[in-house]
C-alpha cells in the first residue's frame, strides 16, 4: 500500500517531487523557450520538459524564427539564431553543454541531446539567476564519465536482508511480490530526478545476485527491457549484476572456468542476447569470490581472467563490467594477528594492474574497509595506473544512520573525491576516476519519500552532483538541495535545513566508533552500538581495547604494515604517530589512553568529549527542527520529527555504552566528571 502524502504536487500521485517540485520550474516556466534539437528520445525529453514548464508557469514554446528569451539548441541543428552562434566553437563533448546570456537571451548548447538535458536541468537548477545580467559562455563537461548508482534491489524478498539488502526506504521501485511493479511510472519519475543531478547510469539489481535475480540475465531479460525503457529518455543506460556461476545456474554447463572456450561462448551468446532486447545496454557488474559470491578463484584463475571474460563478451556492443575489488577473507581468526581486512583489496588486486581489458573497470570501495563514517582513503586507488578505475560510495546509510539519523555526506564525499595520494599539487581522487566513474549504493525505494528519511534525499541529489563536478562544495550543493526542495521556503527554513544538516556528518561520527577505529556497530543489520560487537567474529574488523589502550597497529614497523600500501607523503604520515590525522590515528595505530592527540587532547579524553558533544548536538537537531512546525508540509514535519525522535535515543546509546566501555577498560575518569555508568 503507498501512503497519500497530502499537500504536494508531483508527477506521481502520493509521491513526494524531491527537488523537482512544479514551482522549482517557475522561473524557466515563464519564459519564450524555443528548442532546436533532433528526434532522438532525449531531445524528446527536453521538449517535454520545456512544454511542461510553460505550461504550468504561463511561458510559450515558440516556434523556430520566432523571439525567445530561452534557446535550447543542438549544435548540429539548422538556423541557430545569433545569439547562439556566442557560443559556438567550445566542444562540449558527449554530455557536456555551453550555457551563457547574451543580448537577454539564455542559450544551452550541445553537441548531443543528453548535454542539451543536462543544460536544460541547469537552468531550472538557477532559477531566476539564469535569465538577469548577460554572461560570458561557460563550458560545463561532467569530471566522471560514468556517474552510476547501484541498486542492491532483490525480485524476491530475502529471508535477511529483506527486498532491498541494506534497503531502508520500504520495497523496490522496480519489482515488488516476486514481479515487477505493473506500472513504472515511479521508475521513470526516478530517473528523471537522477538525470537532474547528471546520473547517467544504474545497474538495478543486488550484486549478492540470488537464485531469482540471476535469470533477469535470460529468462527474465523482458524485465530488464522494461526499466531501461523508463530510464532511456532520461540519458541513463540499465546495467545488470549477475552471477559468476551463471553458466552452471542457467546455461546447464558443469564449469564457470573464465578460460573454458565452452564458458566464454556461453557468456557471448547470453550477452548478444541481451544487446538485441536493449541495444544501449551498459553492461555487467560483478561480485565474485567475496562474502561467499562465486568468483574465478574456484577455477584457480584470477580476478583478471573473470573480468576479461566478460569484458570481451560485452565489448563488441560496446558494453563494460564493473568488477568489484571488495575481496577480503571472511572467515578469518580474530586470534591471528597477521591478517588485516585493510589489507585485502590492495594485496588482490594491485598486483592485477595492467593486466584488465580496457572495458573492464574495476570498482573501488572508498576506503579498504566497508562505507564506515570514516576511513583512509583505499590505497588500491593509487596503485593501479594502467587499470581503469570506479570509486564506489554508498549513498544508502548502511553504516550512516540508516536513514533514521540525519546525516549529510557531501562533506565526506567532498574530501574523498579531493584526496590527494601524492601530495599537494598532484591529482585527486576524482581525476584518477575520470576514465572509470563514479558510482554509489542507492538508498532509493517505494517509500513515499523515496528515502524513508526525508532529508536523506539530499544525499541522492549530492551524490549526482559531485559526480558531475566534484570540487563543488558540499555546502553550496545542500543549499542547492533545500532551495529546490522547499521553493517556498523562507529564511528560517532554509536557515534551520542548513543548520541542522551540515555539520550533521561530523556530529554522527562524534557519537559513535572513535577517531576511525570504526565499526562497534550491532553485527548483521548494523544499527546502533555495540564495542565488540564485531571483535571476535571472524568478519576482521577489531579494535583491540585493552586496560592499556586502543586502536589497530597498521604500521609497517611494528603492525600489518598496511601503511606500506600508500604511496610517499601517506605511507610516512600514516606511519607515523604523531603526524597521523586524529580523526584516523585509531585505524592505524594502537596507542595508550593517555596518548596526547594533536588537538592536545587525550584519546580517552576526547572519546568521552566527543560523545558527549556529539549526543547533545544530535539533541540540538532536534530543537531545531521544532521550529519548523507550521512552516513545512505537517506529514514531512512529522516525518523528520519521529526520527530525530530516534536518532537522539540512539545517539544516547551511542554516547553511554562507548563512554561506559572505556571507563571499564581504562579506570581513567572524564576530566569533567560527567556521568557514565
Ligand atoms: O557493506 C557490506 C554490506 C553487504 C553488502 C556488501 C557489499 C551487498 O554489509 O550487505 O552486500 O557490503 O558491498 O558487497
Amino acid at each position: 500500500m503507498q501512503v497519500e502524502v497530502p499537500g504536494i504536487q508531483a508527477n506521481v500521485p502520493g509521491v513526494h517531487p524531491a527537488w523537482l517540485p512544479p514551482d522549482a520550474f517557475r522561473a524557466a516556466g515563464t519564459r519564450r523557450v524555443l528548442v532546436l534539437a533532433d528526434d532522438s528520445e532525449v531531445a524528446g525529453t527536453v521538449r517535454a520538459e520545456v512544454a511542461d514548464a510553460c505550461e504550468r508557469h504561463g511561458g510559450a514554446v515558440v516556434a523556430p524564427g520566432a523571439a525567445g528569451d530561452l534557446v535550447l539548441a543542438l549544435s548540429t541543428a539548422g538556423d541557430l539564431p545569433p545569439a547562439v552562434q556566442a557560443s559556438r566553437g567550445q566542444e562540449p563533448g558527449p554530455e557536456g553543454f555551453v550555457l551563457g546570456r547574451r543580448d537577454g537571451v539564455t542559450v544551452v548548447l550541445a553537441d548531443h541531446p543528453a548535454g542539451l538535458l543536462y543544460g536544460w536541468f541547469e537552468v531550472v537548477r538557477r532559477g531566476a539567476a539564469a535569465f538577469g545580467e548577460d554572461w560570458p559562455a561557460e563550458v560545463h563537461r561532467p569530471a566522471l564519465r560514468r556517474r552510476m548508482l547501484d541498486h542492491w534491489d532483490n525480485i524476491d524478498v530475502h529471508p535477511v536482508m529483506g527486498q532491498v539488502e541494506r534497503g531502508y526506504s520500504g520495497g523496490s521501485i522496480f519489482w515488488r511480490d516476486g514481479v515487477p511493479h505493473e506500472d513504472l511510472t515511479r521508475v521513470r519519475a526516478y530517473g528523471r530526478l537522477l538525470a537532474a543531478t547528471g546520473v547517467n547510469a544504474v545497474a538495478i539489481n543486488n550484486v549478492n545476485v540470488h537464485a531469482t535475480e540471476a535469470r533477469l540475465l535470460t529468462d527474465r531479460l523482458a524485465e530488464v527491457a522494461a526499466i531501461a525503457a523508463e530510464l532511456r529518455p532520461y540519458g541513463i543506460r540499465v546495467h545488470l549484476s549477475v552471477n559468476f556461476a551463471s553458466p552452471i545456474a542457467l546455461g546447464g554447463l558443469d564449469s564457470a572456468d573464465p578460460l573454458d572456450e565452452g564458458v566464454r561462448a556461453w557468456w557471448a551468446r547470453t550477452t548478444e542476447r541481451v544487446y538485441e532486447t536493449i541495444p544501449d545496454f551498459g553492461g555487467y557488474v560483478v561480485k565474485a569470490d567475496s562474502e561467499g559470491q562465486p568468483g574465478p578463484f574456484a577455477y584457480g584463475r584470477s580476478h583478471a581472467d573473470g573480468a576479461n571474460m566478460l569484458a570481451d563478451a560485452l565489448a563488441p556492443h560496446g558494453g563494460v563490467v564493473h568488477w568489484r575489488a571488495f575481496v577480503y577473507d571472511h572467515r578469518q581468526d580474530w586470534r591471528d594477528r597477521s591478517t588485516d581486512r585493510a589489507r585485502a583489496a590492495h594485496d588482490h588486486f594491485a598486483p592485477l594492474d595492467g593486466l584488465f581489458r580496457d572495458n573492464a573497470i574495476l570498482q573501488v570501495k572508498y576506503g579498504p574497509m566497508d562505507f564506515q563514517p570514516r576511513e583512509p582513503i583505499s590505497p588500491v586507488i593509487a596503485a593501479m595506473p594502467a587499470t581503469r578505475l570506479a570509486v564506489e560510495l554508498q549513498v544508502t546509510q548502511e553504516y550512516t544512520g540508516q536513514q533514521r539519523h540525519v546525516c549529510y555526506l557531501g562533506p565526506m564525499w567532498s574530501e574523498v573525491l579531493g584526496f590527494r595520494f601524492w601530495g599537494p599539487g598532484e591529482r585527486t581522487v576524482a581525476e584518477v576516476a575520470a576514465r572509470g566513474g563514479l558510482v554509489a549504493v542507492s538508498n532509493v525505494g517505494d517509500d513515499p519519500y523515496w528515502t524513508g528519511h526525508p532529508l536523506a534525499q539530499a544525499n541522492l541529489y549530492a551524490f549526482g552532483r559531485l559526480a558531475w563536478a566534484p570540487d563543488l562544495d558540499p555546502a553550496a550543493i545542500l543549499d542547492e538541495w533545500i532551495g529546490l526542495t522547499f521553493p517556498g521556503g523562507d529564511d528560517l527554513v532554509r536557515g534551520t535545513l542548513h543548520e541542522i544538516m551540515d555539520g550533521s556528518w561530523a556530529t554522527y561520527e562524534r557519537y559513535t566508533a572513535p577517531l576511525g577505529v570504526g565499526f562497534m556497530v550491532r553485527p548483521g543489520h548494523h544499527y546502533g552500538p555495540d564495542v565488540d560487537g564485531y571483535e571476535y567474529t571472524p568478519w576482521g574488523t577489531y579494535h583491540f581495547a585493552d586496560r592499556d589502550g586502543v586502536g589497530v597497529d597498521r604500521t609497517r614497523a611494528t603492525g600489518t604494515g598496511y601503511t606500506g600500501q600508500y604511496p610517499a607523503p601517506w605511507s610516512e604520515v600514516y606511519e607515523s604517530r604523531s603526524e597521523c590525522p586524529d580523526e584516523l590515528l585509531l585505524f592505524f595505530h594502537h596507542v595508550p589512553y593517555q596518548h596526547v592527540l594533536q588537538s592536545g587532547t587525550t584519546v580517552i579524553q576526547h572519546i568521552y568529549d566527543t560523545h558527549f558533544a556529539g549526543a547533545e548536538e544530535a539533541a540540538g537537531m532536534r530543537l531545531a527542527w521544532e521550529k519548523l512546525a507550521g512552516s513545512v508540509d505537517p506529514a514531512l514535519y512529522a516525518r523528520v520529527r519521529e526520527r530525530l525522535d530516534e536518532q537522539v535515543r540512539c545517539a544516547e546509546e551511542w554516547r553511554d555504552q562507548v563512554n561506559t566501555y572505556f571507563l571499564r577498560k581504562s579506570g581513567v575518569p572524564d576530566a569533567h566528571g560527567r556521568r557514565i555508568y
